[in-house]
């Protein structure tokens, strides 16, 4: 999906440029002083992938909830230094599909294959990385591979050294080492030894973006959020969030947003007894908007049943599932 010739908005940090960098005396010059590539993060559902991609970036741009398959989207997030831009991928956890929906955030997932310059493999100290078809492709490309064991804080220190020893034991050319992505134990250190690893390069991206993706996408996600906040069993997997209308209204942001949900039945559930759930997920969904814009935020949300859209293609490609 991201092929890195195509990801290119500006200047010579594209590979087409470097590959006739005879041409372009002062990016052959720069090259050698400034660190750039992609950062590829895949793991299973719920370990922490997005909460460690807002570490590495100190900001809060991918969703993070407790519950597993928050993240739908291949999503990047842009860490950039003084002589570094590290390109992370935040990626949807790991999992064998049982529907349309989930069968394209696979694909999300696969698309990492083919741009990484270092994978992070991120697991956690109870529950291990088992995807081996996923591992055998990423120990195929030969690149560089981290592999994180994350929520260090929930466990002691015997069992930490012991899930250390048996990953370098299996793959002893990988770099394996503990952290705590909420309590940003050991986030520096891994983004030194990144920055270490990572070629020489220009930017791929200006050095004051932070993310691919518009403001409209993480509008959309800051509703999702508090669906999935706030609602048990099926809910959370039913609904998808579109932005219908934003306007800028001088210093003031005017947002309609539509949930799109898959059956009648849970039109009723999102919208609650005489709207107050609706009204809940609003309030606080626009305080978080008002953050994320530092605008002032009014929030309109409509809910409409779109039949069965996890299952449709259509559909699908019209949310922004694309089929990378
Ligand atoms: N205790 C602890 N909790 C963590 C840590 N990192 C993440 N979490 C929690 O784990 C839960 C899942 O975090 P996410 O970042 O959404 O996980 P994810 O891997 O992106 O999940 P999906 O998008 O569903 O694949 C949240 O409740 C986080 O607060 C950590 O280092 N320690
Ligand atoms: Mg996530």
């Amino acid at each position: 999906m991201y092929p890195k010739d195509h990801l290119t908005p500006f200047g010579p940090g594209t590979k087409h440029q470097q590959n006739n960098r005879s041409i372009h005396i002062q990016t052959h010059k720069t090259t050698e002083m400034h660190k750039a590539g992609f950062v590829n993060i895949i793991g299973r559902p719920n370990v922490g992938k997005s909460t460690l991609m807002n570490a590495f970036l100190g900001e809060k741009l991918s969703i993070i909830t407790p519950k597993a398959q928050t993240t739908r989207h291949r999503i990047l997030g842009i860490a950039n230094g003084e002589g570094y831009q590290v390109v992370f991928s935040d990626t949807p956890g790991v999992l064998d599909p049982g529907y349309k929906l989930q069968e394209y955030m696979m694909r999300a997932v696969k698309s990492t294959l083919l741009d990484a310059d270092i994978f992070i493999i991120l697991s956690d100290v109870n529950e291990d990385f088992d995807h081996q078809e996923l591992i055998d492709q990423i120990n195929k490309t030969g690149l560089s591979v981290m592999l994180l064991i994350n929520k260090i804080d929930l466990s002691d220190l015997d069992k930490v050294l012991s899930k250390t020893e048996q990953w370098k034991n299996r793959f002893p050319n990988w770099l394996v080492l503990p952290i705590s992505a909420l309590q940003n134990f050991n986030i520096d250190q891994v983004l030194n030894k990144i920055v270490e690893i990572l070629p020489a390069s220009e930017p791929f991206f200006p050095k004051d973006d932070l993310t691919d993706r518009p403001q409209r996408f993480f509008i959309a996600e800051i509703v999702r959020e508090k669906i999935l906040l706030h609602y048990q069993k099926e809910i959370p997997y039913s609904v998808e969030v579109g932005v219908d209308s934003y306007k800028e209204d001088g210093e003031i942001v005017r947002i309609r947003c539509i949930i799109h949900v898959s059956r009648d039945s849970q039109k009723g559930i999102l919208i609650g007894h005489k709207g107050s759930m609706l009204k809940k997920i609003g309030t606080e969904a626009r305080m978080d908007m008002e953050k994320f814009l530092g605008k002032k935020t009014f929030l309109e949300l409509h809910v409409k049943v779109s039949k069965n859209w996890r299952e449709s293609d259509t559909l699908l490609k019209r949310f922004g599932y694309s089929d990378v």
